[in-house]
């Protein structure tokens, strides 16, 4: 009997070759990944490329809305010559080839226009009932898109650049944590077949990359702004310049001990954005990610990673900080603290910054 992943194989090139087809009238292909994408979406994206380049001789572009933020994955495009293009609603518009990859029509976290209709869509989130295309391939088991694609890679016979290798790789890494959260055998096979073909100098410069200044001011302010309930913590960044620096916050407060929840949310242009992490293997944290934002916005995600976005275009600064802190209030809720429930701020307060008058005695 053939193993899993054999057939995993078997299964991914009987998709490549469906997806080649339904390209294969294509003159252009636009590759849409999410907003504000990242390793993950972008390695895969990169992956797709090429196998349509390589194999159909097409004309590919790859393309986002909102802004590649994170030092990271900034320094993964520059050092692994990955060339995408930032895009509009009426740009995508113009293309009638669209492949969405890591991300599904109108999750909300796209910038596909709601009444256009990708040719394929290409994702391991749970898939959604409007997701409609003529070619789908959604994984929702698998930890990463990445490995959906080393998949086809392989079962494409082509070469495979070190370069790409290198990035999906660092997508399968980066999304899984080093396959310790949400990732299967078939990362495992992924992971395993990149590793020698990954050059290891470029990846641990796109790893500890240079950072601005404003990364640290923004950590500063995640910590100084976290509180916490029983084994649930929340940040809140308000306006932020990137906005992949609110899941970067929420995972590093997951690391904190005794905490298994955290939420960070952010404001980037006219969004509010949430991202929820759980340490919980079975935690669902895509559908607190849809309790938390309601019927403000919209949400989605896997078991221990979500995230979401609730448009605020029209409101002024102080009704997006209430509608900030309204969310968090929520997101505590959920999490089990009653009306009465205290919530703790999780540093002590800085002895400097203590008034005068406590000192005294009186
Ligand atoms: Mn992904």
């Amino acid at each position: 009997m053939p193993d899993a992943t054999a057939l995993s194989s078997f299964l991914s090139q009987a998709k490549l070759e469906a997806l080649l087809k339904a390209l294969s009238g294509s003159r252009s292909v636009l590759i849409l990944t999410h907003d504000n994408p990242d390793p993950d979406g972008l390695s895969s994206a990169a992956c797709l490329r090429y196998i349509i380049s390589k194999r159909l001789g097409l004309k590919t572009r790859i393309g986002y809305g909102g802004l590649v933020g994170r030092a990271e994955n900034r320094s993964m495009l520059r050092h692994l010559k990955i060339h995408t293009t930032k895009l509009t609603e009426s740009t995508i518009k113009r293309h009638k080839s669209v492949i969405l990859i890591d991300t599904q029509p109108m999750t909300g976290n796209n910038s596909m226009p709601t009444a256009t209709r990708p040719l394929g869509v290409i994702d391991h989130h749970p898939q959604r009932k409007s997701t409609r295309a003529p070619f789908i391939d959604i994984r929702p088991d698998y930890g990463a898109s990445a490995t959906i694609l080393t998949e086809y890679l392989f079962a494409s016979g082509l070469d495979v650049p070190t370069n790409l290798a290198t990035a999906l790789f660092y997508g399968i890494a980066s999304e899984t944590q080093d396959l310790g959260r949400e990732a299967v055998e078939a990362d495992r096979m992924a992971y395993q077949a990149l590793f020698p073909k990954t050059n290891w100098s470029i990846l641990s410069h796109i790893r500890r990359p240079a950072r601005e200044k404003i990364h640290f001011a923004y950590l500063a302010k995640a910590f100084k702004n976290a509180v916490a309930y029983k084994n649930a913590v929340a940040s809140t960044l308000g306006r932020v310049e990137y906005s992949d620096i609110i899941p970067q916050v929420a995972e590093m407060l997951l690391d904190l001990k005794r905490i298994s929840w955290c939420l960070c949310t952010g404001r980037y242009k006219d969004q509010i954005l949430i991202s929820v992490r759980t340490s919980r293997v079975k935690g669902r944290a895509g559908k607190v990610a849809r309790r938390v934002v309601g019927s403000l916005g919209t949400a989605g995600g896997h078991d221990m990673i979500a995230g979401g976005q609730v448009d605020c275009t029209g409101k002024s600064e102080p009704e997006r900080d209430r509608m900030e802190r309204k969310i968090v209030e929520t997101f505590f809720r959920i999490m089990g603290k009653q009306e009465s429930g205290d919530l703790s701020d999780l540093l002590p307060p800085d002895e400097s910054e203590e008034k005068p008058h406590e000192e005294r005695e009186e």
